[in-house]
C-alpha cells in the first residue's frame, strides 16, 4: 500500500529547512491548516445556507448566519490567536492591523498577511474560491506589532501559501525550499501530500484575463493578447482563454498546466485590482519557488517596495516564458510611447 504523509507530518520531516525558529513556523503552518478544514467545511454547506438560514439571516438553530468572508476571516484569526506564533494579522477584511493581544502571542515572532476567501463573489455560484496567505518575519522586536513588520518585500516572505476549495480542497504551499501540494481527504480529514514538488511548466497555452475590461488595458497588453490570439504551430497557438474569475483557482490551473494570469492596469484603475501584501506577493513566491516569475509589467513583484497593507498592483504571473513574453511586450510598447 502506499505511503500516505499528512500536511503534520510532512512539516515536521521539513522543518530542519526552515531558516529560523523551526517549532514556531511548523505551528503556524499547521493552525492555518486547522482553519482551513473549518473554513472549508462551512463552504462545503453554503448552499444549504439558503434552505437553514431564515430572511433575518438566523439559521434553524437561532444562530446568526454569517457572510463566509467574514466566518472565513474570523476562522483564521483565531487559529492564528490562539496559537500563539503570530503576533499580528493584517487580513483584507480588517481596515487595520489585527493585533494579538494574548500574553502567550504578544512576542511572537511571526505576523500573518491574508485574504481569507478570495473571489467570494463566486460562492454563491458554487464557483471555486480560495485562501491566500504570507507569513514574515517580524522586524519589531518586542510589544506590539508595527505596519513596518508588514510593509516588507516579498523576498523576505518566510512562508507562503493558499487553500483552494474547489472540486476537492487542496493546500499549497512553500517556505522557499520548493512547493508542494496537499489534498484534503475528507474520510480521514487530513490534508495528504498528493502534488510534491510542484514545477510550473515553463511555458503553456492558457491565458487568463478580463478581457471585459479589454479598452482599458494598456497597449503592450492588447499586443499581447493579439499575439496569444494569433496562428502558429510552433508556439501551439492560438492559446485557450481561461478566466473563473477567482484568482487561486485561475493560479492554480495555471500552475499546474502552464500558463498566464494577467490583472494589469487600466485607465480606470492604474494600480490595477489586486493587492500586493495578501495577494500578489505569496502567489509570487510560490510561482517563483516553482520555476515561474511574476511581474506587474516592469518590476519583478517580490521587489516591489510597499507602502500600505492594502496597496494594489498590477500583475502579470505564470510560466516563466510566457511571462517573459508578455513583458517584452510591455517593454516596447512602453518605450515606443516613450
Ligand atoms: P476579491 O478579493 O474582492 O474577492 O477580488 C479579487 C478577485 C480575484 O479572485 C479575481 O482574480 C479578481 O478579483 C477578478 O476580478 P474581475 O471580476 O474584475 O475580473
Ligand atoms: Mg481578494
Amino acid at each position: 500500500m502506499k505511503k500516505v504523509t499528512t500536511l503534520g507530518q510532512f512539516i515536521i520531516e521539513r522543518q530542519a529547512e526552515f531558516p529560523f525558529a523551526k517549532g514556531e513556523l511548523s505551528r503556524l503552518l499547521r493552525d492555518i491548516g486547522i482553519a482551513a478544514k473549518i473554513v472549508n467545511r462551512e463552504v462545503n454547506k453554503a448552499g444549504l445556507v439558503d434552505i437553514l438560514g431564515d430572511e433575518g439571516n438566523v439559521n434553524v438553530q437561532g444562530e446568526e448566519v454569517k457572510k463566509l468572508d467574514v466566518f472565513a476571516n474570523e476562522q483564521f484569526i483565531s487559529a492564528l490567536s490562539s496559537g500563539g506564533e503570530c503576533c499580528a494579522i493584517a487580513s483584507e477584511e480588517n481596515e487595520n492591523i489585527v493585533h494579538v493581544s494574548n500574553d502567550v502571542s504578544q512576542n511572537a515572532k511571526y505576523v500573518i498577511a491574508m485574504d481569507p476567501l478570495d473571489g467570494s463573489s463566486n460562492i454563491d455560484v458554487n464557483v471555486s474560491i480560495g485562501t491566500i496567505f504570507s507569513i514574515y518575519r517580524r522586524i519589531s522586536t518586542s510589544g506590539h506589532a508595527t505596519l513596518e513588520d508588514f510593509l516588507q518585500k516579498g523576498t523576505e516572505q518566510v512562508a507562503a501559501g493558499y487553500i483552494i476549495y474547489g472540486s476537492s480542497t487542496m493546500l499549497v504551499y512553500t517556505t522557499g525550499c520548493g512547493v508542494n501540494g496537499f489534498t484534503l481527504d475528507p474520510s480521514i480529514g487530513e490534508f495528504c501530500l498528493s502534488h510534491p514538488n510542484l514545477k510550473s511548466p515553463t511555458t503553456g497555452k492558457i491565458y487568463s484575463i478580463n478581457e471585459g475590461n479589454a479598452l482599458h488595458f494598456p497597449e503592450g497588453i492588447k499586443e499581447y493578447i493579439k499575439y496569444c490570439q494569433a496562428e502558429d504551430k510552433a508556439t501551439s497557438r492560438p492559446y485557450t482563454s481561461r478566466y473563473i474569475g477567482s484568482l487561486v483557482a485561475d493560479f492554480h490551473r495555471n500552475l499546474i498546466k502552464g500558463g498566464i494570469y494577467m490583472y494589469p492596469s487600466t485607465s480606470k484603475a492604474p494600480n490595477g485590482k489586486l493587492r500586493l501584501l495578501y495577494e500578489c506577493n505569496p502567489l509570487a513566491f510560490i510561482i517563483e519557488q516553482a520555476g515561474g516569475a511574476a511581474t506587474d509589467g516592469f518590476e519583478r513583484i517580490m521587489s516591489k517596495q510597499i507602502s500600505s497593507i492594502h496597496e494594489r498592483t498590477p500583475i502579470i504571473i505564470g510560466s516563466s516564458e510566457m511571462v517573459e513574453q508578455a513583458h517584452a511586450f510591455m517593454r516596447i510598447h512602453t518605450e515606443v510611447k516613450a
